[in-house]
């Protein structure tokens, strides 16, 4: 349908800061534009639209965030009539009337592969996002899979303050770049991958002890937790890597199904084969094990 652009109209983007998310992005951005107004924040920053306040005629696009997680605005946006388009892997929830949605929760899907069906061109930052969500084994792309753990690995973190960029302006790079080829040649590409190499260095010497893997609470462990577990992931799993957070751990699980409604047990989410709990009481962690460990036994 079409619509008068009327100076009242704005269109607002909520995306996760990760690779999925940015090119999930830069592909919409190279079809259509990227004109409004974005919010994104670290990967763990889900909640996005709490940071929205839609107006008169404004529109939402949503990519690679949990429509679940964001589900009491995205209802209040939806019954006052804005237009919301939603592309996304992770599990929805209860269905929202109104809400134009994408989302697709199998395994060797991610949202960059969404939006490439929905635009229609295929596109080589779908490749990009396939390695950066630990989907690599989906892609033919091989060459393409260190950008894609880099712009992941640079999404991690406990703020904006840990990470190499902020994760609009990595997508602004990106964009200017066109093609992942040509990101790859810039000096940002550069800086991802030596900041990379300095936080493995550091993560090198840890083991796991009772079934997972716990680093500390410093800004090169909370940015290299993600890839980290992903690598472990190529093993048979679920894994368990923790942040130790004092009285709690963050929570990163990894493993080939099941994971996100595991970590929904816990009070945490995701999808198939990766997910998280943000902040899980040490108190609870036999509870999480026992889980984990049956799993381990299939
Ligand atoms: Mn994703």
């Amino acid at each position: 349908m079409l619509r008068n652009r009327l100076a009242s109209f704005m269109r607002w983007f909520a995306y996760n800061g990760d690779a999925d998310g940015i090119c999930s992005m830069v592909q919409w951005g190279l079809a259509y534009g990227l004109e409004g107004k974005r919010v994104t924040g670290v990967k763990r920053d889900i909640q996005l639209l709490d940071k929205i306040s839609l107006e008169r005629d404004d529109e939402l696009v949503a990519m690679d965030i949990s429509l679940e997680r964001n589900h009491g605005k995205a209802k209040q946006f939806a019954e006052s009539n804005h237009k919301i388009i939603w592309f996304d892997h992770h599990l929805s929830g209860e269905e929202i009337k109104g809400i134009e949605s994408y989302i697709d929760t199998s395994a060797e899907m991610c949202t960059s592969k969404i939006v490439e069906n929905y635009i229609g061109v295929k596109s080589a930052w779908a490749h990009v996002a396939l390695h950066g969500d630990g989907l690599g084994q989906y892609s033919d792309r091989p060459d393409l899979a260190e950008l894609g753990e880099l712009l992941n690995y640079n999404g991690y973190g406990e703020s904006l303050d840990d990470l190499h960029y902020h994760p609009d302006k990595l997508l602004q790079y990106c964009i200017d770049s066109v093609t992942p080829e040509e990101f790859i040649k810039t000096k940002v590409f550069e800086k991802l991958k030596l900041g990379f190499a300095n936080d493995m260095a550091n993560v090198g010497d840890i083991k796991q002890k009772d079934g997972m893997y716990v680093l500390p609470d410093l800004s090169w462990a909370r940015r290299i937790v993600g890839v980290f577990a992903h690598r472990l992931n190529e093993s048979p799993g679920p894994h368990v890597i923790a942040i130790d957070k004092g009285d709690k751990f963050q929570i990163s699980v990894r493993g080939s199904s099941g994971i996100g409604e595991l970590c929904k047990m816990f009070g945490g989410g995701g999808r198939e084969t990766a997910g998280g709990i943000d902040a899980l009481p040490k108190g609870e962690v036999p509870a999480l094990m026992k889980e984990i460990v049956a799993r381990r036994d299939n």
